[in-house]
């Protein structure tokens, strides 16, 4: 299995990833957040790349079904519902709502490129699902880390390199790795036993830490907390198969389709 990390989404191409399975990571927070959002009942996330595009998904289909949730520098967006805490997105908040989520980098990957099959979504948080399902596909492999404002990130390479530690004792063979993935796998075997203090090592760790989400930056370094492995597919990321949003309209939100939904 060919396995290719790239650093920030602006170093992708789409003929870089087509035919690739393809994990998005943001680590701190938004892939984190978007596990927790279905691990704790939520029906789907719908990944936007404008604050005013989850409004208008909220408008269509109604505001007693679908929560707005996000950040912009980190703090919650005036009027959503939610901002881009994983703590906030417990089960008596999130179950059976549809969640429209806008954040700086972490839903960026999912509006830039067209995917031709479901994309998962990586964290520390669901690991070994994600794992599961990477070995499951059998495919070549593309991690797209959201990086930290167009910049290489130590937390989500940190997660790759985590996710390639465990692909290297599956049943996989053959593992080739570009320099990023092997730089990330380094990364993961010098921090195995300090996951924490690597994340609050980093720029964005310290900035979370100073902004007074410490608890988050905790939350997010654990292993294995769900089994779960999201898929973001016709514009929504679920851990079933997409929700068909209405009757029948496929209509573009940030340049992809949302399947049912005209935006
Ligand atoms: O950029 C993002 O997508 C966020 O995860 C950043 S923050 O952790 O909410 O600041």
């Amino acid at each position: 299995m060919r396995i290719d990390v790239y650093f920030t989404p602006d170093s992708v191409t789409q003929k870089k990833i087509d035919g690739r399975q393809v994990v998005v990571i943001d680590a701190l927070r938004a892939s984190s957040t978007i596990v927790t959002a279905l691990a704790n009942g939520a029906r789907a996330v719908i990944p936007v790349s404008e604050s005013a595009m989850a409004v208008e998904v909220r408008t269509k289909l109604g505001s007693e079904h679908v929560l707005l949730g996000g950040e912009q520098g980190g703090i919650k967006i005036e009027n959503f519902d939610l901002g881009n805490s994983p703590l906030e997105y417990k089960s008596e908040v999130v179950n059976d709502k549809i969640v429209a989520m806008s954040t700086t980098n972490g839903t960026r990957p999912f509006t830039m490129f067209r995917y031709n099959r479901a994309v998962r979504v990586g964290s520390f948080l669901n690991l070994s699902a994600t794992v599961k399902q990477i070995c499951a596909s059998g495919l070549d492999l593309a991690f797209i880390c959201s990086g930290n404002n167009g910049d290489f990130s130590l937390e989500d390479t940190l997660v790759a390199g985590g996710i390639i530690d465990k692909l290297a004792d599956s049943t996989i063979s053959e593992i080739e790795l570009n320099d990023s993935a092997k730089l990330a796998a380094l990364h993961f075997s010098a921090n195995r036993d300090r996951l924490l203090e690597s994340f609050q090592e980093s720029e964005h760790g310290k900035r979370l830490v100073s902004l007074g989400f410490s608890d988050d930056v905790t939350y997010c370094a654990r292993i294995d907390v769900f089994d779960i492995s999201p898929q973001f597919e016709d514009g929504q990321i679920s851990i079933s198969d997409p929700l068909d949003l209405s009757a029948g309209d496929t209509l573009p939100s940030g340049g992809l389709p949302i399947k049912g939904l005209e935006l």
